[in-house]
């Protein structure tokens, strides 16, 4: 699928380039038994995922949950509904049931030292996907695959350059963040932050969390309406807030896309969608799909071979006509 998704969107002049890796094997029945390379040498992996707060994550669940299904992995899913301990507490458990390697996308950044440690010391490798921690101690996981955050939030704020070239008056924008703490909503913003330094006229007037959820982005726009009285620009860090934004902006009787410009993440069917009816101007692409690449790494890891530290997803960016364009073959 990963493919298919690339060739979409190569097909419409977008740079996009997954790395696929298919693991071997059928399928089969899920072993209930204590874990551990169970009966019949099925590895057994427990993931532990953020939520279900986006199209996003939803396209990441099913693309893991299918590679390890093709890949003849037990797949050990356990859902922490957006919050860190219930996390902590599904690695715990995972750790109990002496599973051959823990696969995990951190909610947020900090704080898993305890937890990773307890995991090294029970000889459990630990894969981290989609996000990072900011441990000091590189020893505690074996590999981190993922897209690199900082750049797409530099690929949004360069497209705002370019858009407002040289001449243009001042720029008030307002910033849509993902989960506070998280790694794409630090990166997504400093990444930004760093392509419109040094040019005054942006201007970030506000800047508040909606969670990555669609339902947040519309409360926190709507605040945003209220408070400001000129907004030029939204950036959101994802999608789902971007089009909970816009019913917000749409209710107040604005167009989105033409009074305010909208720059979000991601790159789902439904910002595709809104793309091509000129409600965003420009999207970051984003790869869910990195089941495969997952499971390959999981193999490896579990037969001791050497894996790279850090495997990046390279992504591309979407303007309207190259939206409408890879939109009859988009997957998510
Ligand atoms: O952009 C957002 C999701 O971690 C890359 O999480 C992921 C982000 C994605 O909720 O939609």
């Amino acid at each position: 699928m990963s493919k298919r998704s690339a060739v979409a969107a190569l097909a419409a002049g977008a740079m996009v380039v997954v790395l696929t890796a298919c693991g071997s094997g059928g399928g089969g029945s899920a072993d209930k038994g204590s874990g551990g390379n169970s009966p019949g040498g099925k590895l057994v992996v427990g993931f532990s995922q953020v939520g279900a707060e986006s199209g996003w994550r939803t396209a990441n669940t099913k693309s893991v949950q299918e590679s390890a299904k093709k890949a003849g992995i037990e797949l050990k899913f356990s859902d922490a509904q957006q919050k860190q301990e219930n996390q902590i507490k599904a690695i715990r458990s995972f750790i109990q049931q002496k599973v051959d390697v823990i696969a995990f996308s951190p909610v947020v950044e900090s704080g898993w030292d305890t937890v990773l440690k307890e995991a090294k010391d029970a000889h459990i490798p630990v894969v981290l996907t989609d996000r990072a921690v900011d441990s000091k101690d590189e020893s505690l996981y074996a590999s981190f695959l993922g897209s690199d955050f900082v750049e797409e939030g530099r690929a949004a704020g360069d497209w705002l350059v370019k858009e407002y070239a040289a001449g243009s008056g001042e720029v008030n924008i307002v910033q849509l963040e993902g989960t506070t703490g998280s790694a794409p909503a630090n990166d997504r913003k400093s990444g930004f932050a760093d392509a419109v330094k040094g040019q005054p006229k942006f201007k970030i007037v506000a800047s508040q969390t909606g969670d990555f959820t669609r339902a947040k982005g519309k409360e926190v726009m709507q605040a945003f309406l209220k408070s400001q009285p000129k907004i030029d620009v939204l950036y959101a860090h994802n999608d789902d807030m971007a089009l909970g934004a816009i019913q917000a902006i749409e209710e107040a009787g604005k167009k989105p896309g033409t009074d305010i410009k909208i720059v979000s993440v991601d790159g789902v069917k439904d910002a595709l969608t809104a793309m091509s009816q000129g409600k965003i101007n420009f999207d970051v692409e984003c790869n869910p799909l990195l089941g495969d690449q997952l499971m390959d790494l999981v193999k490896k890891v579990k037969a001791g071979e050497q894996v790279p530290r850090r495997i990046k997803t390279e992504e591309g960016t979407f303007t309207p006509e190259q939206a409408a364009a890879a939109l009859p073959n988009r997957q998510y």
